[in-house]
């Protein structure tokens, strides 16, 4: 059994648990665990998604001037006409540096300014130019080279070719779908007055506002006016030819509530195609397969941040975040399309390969075996403009590189948040978390964070504390600090309205808060009853809301308390879709389906300030958050939302998380276990197995769920967990390495098996192997029962090594492998080093000066590479150079290390304890280790049978030039 929330007409939300707000009715209904599908639109009931939907393929109606064109050093812009309408578009084409382009089309005389993400928010600048040349026309072609790469314009009818080393590489507006709302006035003068009268209210609207109060004189001059407008109204309306109006063009229904829309349709949207490509990827967040589907039996990907409750698995429906990155890849080349717009936004994707097999009978399937295959997307976004970035790559990790360099990298993540999170909806009070905390050091388990959700505060008035439960907040974060471990506590982005809350009132008082349609205040219902969200839009009230985080005003926190921001999609019970209306105001005068989607991130973004403002940016700081965009990944990990305990959802994480990953939200993870339901033994097992491995590892579960820390299961489980904990730990020198060259580089860390090798087609639809970096290969396992996996090893010529066994597998060859309970399919790559820290403590604080081991796993070449990154663990000091890079390698029969990079007076105690050498054929007769011109000789251990050498104790500190040799 389980509980739900209804309001009196309309089914709003499941609540999870038994609360009662004033208005709505708790029923307890039967368990039938998936998502409530008519909350939430379809295409079909989303007017704007209907019309591009119903667009066919065929010639376009707009036409760009070829005389209007304006040359610039590194862009062009051209007038464009829509033929049917006569309305006027101006189309700039940028050349932008490291093989990107740009490119926008807005409308010339807008009514009506539309949203734009500013400068700094998503793009972290002015992206730089470079030069586009023109290379002439033929014909109705105009032509423009960048580099190696080239744009061809297509004037009439409008359509963009862009070329990569003379092959076609993406195609825009090829299939004519092209189709850009312009603003209009609303038919009939009555209803255009009005909405004019509604918008010189508001910012964004280009005319000037009229005098405030209009005296009774004034009143004939305003009538006089009106004549004139409704005059000048039918002028436009003879200008702009009259075009076909649909019912929902200007107010639409979806269940109870009615959207206003005063400014009438404003969509925008065109095809987009990658000629020669099979595979797409990215666009996240959906359930899905990491390759994405072609959309011809289903809705498009919707990307609209929604807090879907029981998400469903394997369709296109929206989630909690969004970022309009996509990827196309193969086996010559990876491009990136990212269109910027934060605004709802669907994405069809049709396909000639799979649409064939779907749709065709054999004949034509045999037929078309020869075709080149080709993806086709169609975008459309409710409002914005068309702001589009073609990134060419051509690798992999050039696309990320590419786009980091417009929104940003990850950066380096504290030590402890990479380490082992232990979360429950809820830890009860002081004493549950004492003993927990007690209970994972009696059992051997390491972990670094315990968090609390929102039954810790005062009746879910964030930043207060339920005195009964936590007398003493100071105290308790205390104890858990003398261990080195730290305290993650839940602030949700809704404030109660209640008067003698003193963040509610200020934020009411001082004009923060988002407003409803009509002016006033906008009061929506969640966790707390009857709450206000502050408009997170605006810097002024980010900047307040940072200061809500210092000790003075987050009155018991403590500086080893960190904040994780749930519901910021944001999530209104009783509105449409479980979030806020789409004609409610921000105060900068947009509405919310302007900027829907950045929400979350601006929530995200003020929470880290905050934390980062309490040591005056001295000190790292982690958040976590559940909406998020394009961007994100500057100030906030992410995790996946409510999952369940159930295998297809461990399943699952993995692609969500790879997809994740690519468009740079790096330090991402979901709920180890499953958020609902009570997961079995085994399942939890198998869980935290595979958390160990993905970026962001924390356990979580629902209120009514069953205790489950790992410590309650049966030995054998706490067994196999502790273990997985472990390996976690002992990889930690590794993903801390990995993040750190991430933040410089955007790479994912968590990466699909194509990243790494990207010319092999299987694998290109592998959703279930992954790699950590470039040197781990990881398979989970997930399938109830299994007790054997099948591993997918790619790269011809490669061979890899199982990390526990060292048995040895070549590589591009599938294996069925053994994997019992006990075992995590993870091998390491031949011709890797990796470095681990093998000594077990309570957390990951505690082993800041722990001794490392290096792994060398040889090539069939007898060679290695390998690089580790050290610093404090937990500053911004490595930004000022105080930071070790070593760099390892290993040829000749010989391990060098070299360091790469010591700055700012930093040195460490770390030191070097063991280098185990895998893949070695044959015992070295004698081990030395050279080091300023000294030789030493060290002890080894060699095993025949698995060809591994071990060298024990060459005691070097870690941060030094050394060279060992095998005689
Ligand atoms: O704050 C309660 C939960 C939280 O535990 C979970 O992780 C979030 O995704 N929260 C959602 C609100 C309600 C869930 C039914």
């Amino acid at each position: 059994m389980r509980s739900r929330m209804v309001a009196a007409s309309d089914t709003v939300f499941f609540s999870g648990h038994t609360m009662k707000v004033a208005g709505f009715f708790l029923l307890g209904l039967a368990s039938v665990f998936s998502v409530q599908r008519d909350n939430f639109r379809t295409c079909d009931n989303v007017g704007f998604c209907k019309r591009h939907r119903a667009l066919e393929p065929g010639t376009s109606s707009y036409a760009a001037s070829a005389s209007s064109m304006k040359l610039n050093p590194t862009s062009v812009s051209l007038d464009v006409l829509e033929k049917k309408s006569d309305v006027k578009f101006t189309l700039t084409i940028f050349g932008l540096k490291d093989n990107t382009f740009r490119i926008r089309l807005e409308e010339k005389d807008a009514m009506r300014k539309r949203y734009e993400p500013p400068v700094g928010d998503v793009l972290i600048k002015v992206p730089e130019g470079e030069e586009l040349k023109y290379n002439g026309q033929s014909g109705n072609q105009l032509t423009f080279n960048k580099g190696t790469s080239r744009v061809v314009l297509t004037t009439e009818p409008l359509r963009i070719d862009v070329y990569s080393d003379d092959d076609p590489v993406i195609s825009i507006n090829s299939q004519g779908l092209l189709k850009f709302e312009h603003t209009r006035p609303k038919p009939g003068w009555v209803s255009w007055l009005s909405s004019t009268l509604y918008s010189w209210f508001s910012p964004p609207f280009r005319e000037a506002p009229p005098a405030e109060n209009q005296d009774e004189e004034n009143k004939e001059e305003a009538q006089e006016g009106e004549e004139e407008q409704q005059k000048e109204e039918e002028v436009k309306e003879e200008e702009v030819k009259a075009e076909p109006e649909e019912p929902d063009m200007w107010e639409e229904t979806f269940k109870s509530h009615t959207d206003s829309k005063p400014f009438g349709p404003t969509s925008i949207g065109v095809d987009i195609s990658f000629p020669g490509v099979e595979h797409v990827y990215g666009i996240p967040e959906h359930a899905d397969s990491l390759a994405l589907k072609t959309t011809k039996t289903t809705d498009p990907y919707r990307l609209y941040n929604l807090d879907v409750f029981e998400y469903d698995l394997y369709n296109p429906m929206a989630l909690y975040g969004a970022v309009p990155l996509m990827l196309a890849h193969n086996e010559k080349r990876t491009v990136g399309v990212f269109w910027l717009n934060a605004a709802e936004t669907w994405v069809d994707i049709s396909s000639n390969v799979a649409d064939k097999s779907i749709f065709s009978n054999l004949a034509d399937f045999v037929t078309g075996n020869n075709e080149i295959p080709q993806t086709d997307t169609h975008w459309f976004s409710e409002s914005g403009v068309i702001d589009v970035f073609l990134m060419l790559g051509p690798g992999p990790k050039d696309v990320f590189r590419q786009y980091a360099a417009l929104t940003g990298t990850t950066p380096l993540p504290p030590l402890f948040s990479i380490s082992y999170h232990q979360c429950r909806w809820n830890y009860n009070d002081q004493d549950d978390v004492r003993t927990v905390d007690e209970n994972f050091d009696k059992f051997d388990i390491p972990y670094d964070v315990i968090w609390l959700d929102i039954e810790h505060t005062d009746g879910k008035r964030y930043f207060t504390w339920d005195a009964a439960k936590f007398p003493n907040s100071i105290e308790m974060l205390r104890n858990i600090s003398s261990k080195g471990r730290k305290m993650v506590t839940i602030v949700d982005p809704h404030l109660k309205r209640d008067d003698n809350y003193k963040v509610f009132a200020e934020a009411r008082d001082k004009g923060l808060l988002i407003k409803n349609k009509d002016g006033g205040d906008f009061d929506g219902w969640c966790w707390p009853g009857s709450s206000g969200w502050p408009d997170f839009l605006e810097k002024h009230v980010r900047d307040w809301w940072a200061d809500k985080f210092s000790a003075s005003e987050y009155v018991g926190s403590a500086p080893n308390l960190y904040v994780w921001n749930d519901m910021n999609e944001p999530s209104v019970f009783n509105a449409p879709e479980i979030t806020v209306n789409r004609d409610i105001k921000h105060l900068g005068g947009w509405e919310n389906r302007e900027v829907h989607n950045i929400y979350g991130m601006y929530v995200h973004e003020a929470t880290m300030d905050g934390l980062l403002k309490r040591t005056n940016y001295q000190e790292r700081a982690f958040v976590l958050t559940r909406a998020f965009f394009a961007g994100t990944q500057r100030t906030a990990a992410v995790w996946t939302g409510d999952n369940m305990g159930e295998w297809s959802h461990l399943k699952i994480s993995n692609p969500m998380i790879m997809s994740l990953n690519l468009v740079g939200i790096t330090f991402s993870g979901a709920d180890v276990g499953g958020f609902f339901r009570n997961p079995d033994n085994e399942l939890v097992t198998r869980w935290y197995q595979a958390g160990a491995f993905q970026p962001f590892f924390r356990a979580h579960a629902h209120l009514d769920t069953k205790r489950r820390e790992p410590y309650l299961l049966p030995d054998e489980n706490v067994k196999v967990i502790r273990e997985a904990i472990r390996a976690r730990y002992t990889y930690l020198p590794y993903w801390y390495t990995e993040f750190f060259t991430s933040e410089k580089d955007g790479a994912a860390v968590m990466r699909p098996l194509w990243v790494e090798f990207p010319k092999e087609k299987a694998t290109f639809g592998i959703d279930d192997n992954y790699m950590i970096g470039s040197a781990l290969l990881v398979r989970p396992v997930t399938d109830q029962g299994a007790t054997n996996a099948n591993v997918y090893f790619p790269g011809a010529g490669e061979v890899w090594y199982d990390v526990e066994t060292y048995q040895t597998y070549k590589g591009q060859q599938e294996v069925n492998v053994q994997a019992p309970l006990s075992k995590i399919p993870v091998y390491q790559k031949g011709g890797t080093i990796i470095p681990r820290k093998m000594r077990p403590r309570r957390s990951s604080t505690l082993m800041f000066d722990d001794p490392f081991t290096l792994v060398v796993a040889l090539d069939p070449k007898q060679e290695a590479n390998g690089q580790l990154f050290i610093d404090d663990y937990r500053t911004f000091k490595y930004r000022d150079g105080a930071y070790g890079f070593i760099k390892y390698s290993f040829t000749s029969h010989k391990l060098h290390s070299n360091v790469e990079h010591q700055g700012s007076g930093f040195t460490t105690k770390e030191w070097l304890e063991r280098v185990i050498v895998v893949g070695l054929p044959h015992e070295p007769r004698k081990v030395t280790l050279h080091q300023s011109g000294q030789t030493k000789e060290l002890i080894f251990t060699y095993d025949s049978t698995t060809h591994v050498l071990i060298i024990r104790k060459p005691g070097v500190n870690i941060l030094q030039n050394w060279t060992i040799s095998l005689h």
